[in-house]
């Protein structure tokens, strides 16, 4: 039995941080950082069943074009990360009641609709990245057993390659669900390696008033190579998100809207159109799949 401790429960029997019961959500889950997001993709829903919002975690579950989809906001970071996939884990995974993990476990499909920062010169702002893997710069996932879902191979290489100093925790890369890449497949989005980083200025190279530990890094990230992949885009979420999904049995994929442009120094001039043409075109692709 797991304590009360260890899973909280808040008293009407809801999971302590997201509020939800198991009834709550969907198998399709569509995620999002910003609790605002939430709403620009349940507009299109023909209705919506529930609505419940606790700190930065806004969850709104309905049907969109026949398929029951709940879309949440995580926040910002992989802390916040380590809450949401825990949390949903236990609300299909662990009966509540007994406390005792299920013996038939359920996989939910977790799509993250998000915003980042592209690092090559050839992505520009406005364009659409998909995660093939995430590559973990934040330790959040160090705290699991990772070995048997992460690249190894991949992460030495980059280590290497970055002359990473490891006080830092070593950098951990998870794939993305060959299932969702098939269902979200387009010619139009950019593919590669999606850097998770712990922070936004100086985990991501951003140098305001203090000095950071390795100011070439994202020019080591950029002309990192490892086979036909190279690192796209920088943003705070996805590798904790590939890493917890494949570790408890979900399927997880990532796509970003860039609206920044680090190579260049360029910011869209107008960010929500980009992510909005995002939300349209996997919302359609979620409910063919
Ligand atoms: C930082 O501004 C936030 O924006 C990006 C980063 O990953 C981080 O969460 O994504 P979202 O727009 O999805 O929150």
């Amino acid at each position: 039995m797991i304590q009360s401790s260890e899973l909280i429960l808040n008293p009407d029997g809801s999971v302590y941080h997201l509020n939800l019961k198991p009834e709550h959500i969907a198998h399709d889950i569509i995620f999002v950082g910003d609790q605002n997001r939430v709403e620009k993709i349940t507009q299109f829903f023909d209705s919506i069943e529930f609505s419940t919002q606790k700190r930065e975690f806004k969850t709104q579950t309905g049907i969109f074009k026949g398929k029951r989809i709940t879309v949440m906001s995580t926040g910002i970071g992989p802390d916040n990360i380590d809450i949401v996939i825990n949390e949903l884990d236990a609300l299909v995974n662990i009966d509540l009641k007994t406390r005792q993990p299920k013996e038939n476990l359920t996989s939910l499909n977790i799509i993250r609709i998000g915003t980042s920062g592209s690092l090559q010169a050839d992505i520009p702002v406005d364009s659409f990245v998909m995660s093939k893997f995430g590559l973990g710069l934040d330790n959040m996932l160090r705290s699991y057993l990772i070995d048997e879902v992460s690249n190894l191979e991949m992460e030495d290489a980059f280590v290497k390659h970055t002359n990473w100093d490891l006080r830092k925790g070593k950098p951990y890369v998870i794939a993305c669900s060959e299932k969702l890449e098939k269902i979200i497949e387009s010619n139009k989005m950019h593919k590669g390696i999606t850097a998770t980083a712990g922070g936004f200025y100086g985990p991501q190279g951003r140098v305001l008033r203090l000095n950071i530990q390795d100011e070439a890094l994202n020019s080591k990230m950029d002309n990192f190579k490892f086979g036909d992949n190279q690192i796209t885009n920088l943003e705070m979420e996805t590798a904790a998100i590939y890493g917890l999904s494949a570790l408890l049995g979900h399927n997880a994929l990532s796509l970003n809207a860039i609206i920044a442009n680090r190579a260049s120094g360029t910011f869209s001039e107008d960010p929500y159109k980009a992510v909005d043409e995002l939300i349209a075109y996997t919302l359609e692709k979620i409910a063919l799949g």
